[in-house]
């Protein structure tokens, strides 16, 4: 059974509707949360009106508890639920509770930088995208502190998506989506790797990757384990049965430059400057 922080009912009808509600899954983040509940506030603050939704699985080290505390006087709200039912129904349960009409998700554990999050917000709206993945895997992307054998999973169950999406990082769990693409996908909540998901069933008519540094955790657990993997291989297959049994529209694919290279390529020309 779900719970939820007592102003949650009240808050999306008491202030303007924000651009983009963040969810953050948590499960013993004790160390991190708070560190980046004020990094994504920071990130966003002068450039667009975020709201972030934690959606805490009844964390045993407290997470949940650190998490409404950090809501007082924020623009944020908790979902608390009674055990730990999995990532990606966690994800699933915050867009369903988000008051923007683009929702996103990212990490607890500081993995994805929240500074990224005004430009992929940005590039979604500028280029009319239904979906902006952050990706390690295109140029300008990397990924660090993250142990051998992890990133050689990570690129296989990648090059293994390919079949059911152009986008190269499908294993990334740090995106943004249009609601009503969501509110439209057929999407099983099983397993980590909700953005595959997404990707595979949504109705996309146009995707972006945007690369970002990963930063492999420096505290706490990891939740990832062998049976998330064999639940990857099954949610990989349904995927694969479900686009040959329903074909979609191809979906137009855009490798977005690093922003560093977008300041460079909208920097005013010698005519503007009147050289
Ligand atoms: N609510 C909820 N959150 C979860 C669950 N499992 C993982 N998470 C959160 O989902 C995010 C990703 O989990 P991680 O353990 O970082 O997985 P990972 O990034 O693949 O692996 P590491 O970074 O190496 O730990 C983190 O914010 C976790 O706290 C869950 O069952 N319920
Ligand atoms: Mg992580």
């Amino acid at each position: 059974m779900t719970e939820v922080t007592p102003d949650m009912a009240s808050e999306p009808s008491a202030s303007p509707r924000p651009d983009l509600t963040m969810v953050i899954p948590t499960y013993n983040e004790l160390d991190r949360l708070d560190a980046m509940v004020t990094q994504v506030f920071r990130a966003c603050e002068g450039h667009l009106q975020v709201e972030v939704i934690v959606v805490d699985d009844n964390s045993p080290d407290g997470t949940g508890a650190l998490a409404d505390d950090l809501a007082r006087g924020r623009r944020l709200r908790v979902i608390h639920r009674a055990g730990k039912l999995g990532l990606g129904s966690a994800v699933i349960e915050g867009f369903a509770a988000a008051s923007g009409d683009v929702v996103g998700a990212i990490d607890a554990d500081l993995s994805h930088p929240p500074q990224r999050i005004p430009k992929l917000f940005a590039a979604l709206v500028a280029h009319d995208l239904d979906m902006v993945v952050a990706s390690r895997y295109i140029a300008g992307g990397d990924s660090f502190g993250f142990a051998w054998y992890r990133r050689v999973m990570s690129n296989v169950a990648c090059w293994l998506s390919r079949p059911v999406t152009p986008v190269r990082d499908a294993m990334s769990g740090f995106f943004m989506i249009r609601r009503t693409c969501v509110d439209r996908a057929p999407a099983s909540a099983r397993g980590f790797k909700i953005g595959l998901e997404l990707l595979g069933r949504a109705p996309l008519r146009r995707v972006g990757e945007m690369p970002y540094q990963f930063a492999g955790r420096t505290a706490g657990k990891s939740k990832m384990n062998a049976g998330e993997a064999l639940t990857f291989l099954r949610q990989l297959g349904a995927l694969v049965v479900h686009q040959y049994r329903t074909p979609r529209q191809p979906v137009e694919y855009l490798e977005l430059a690093a922003p560093a290279t977008v300041v460079v390529a909208t920097a005013p020309s010698l005519d503007e400057l009147g050289a």
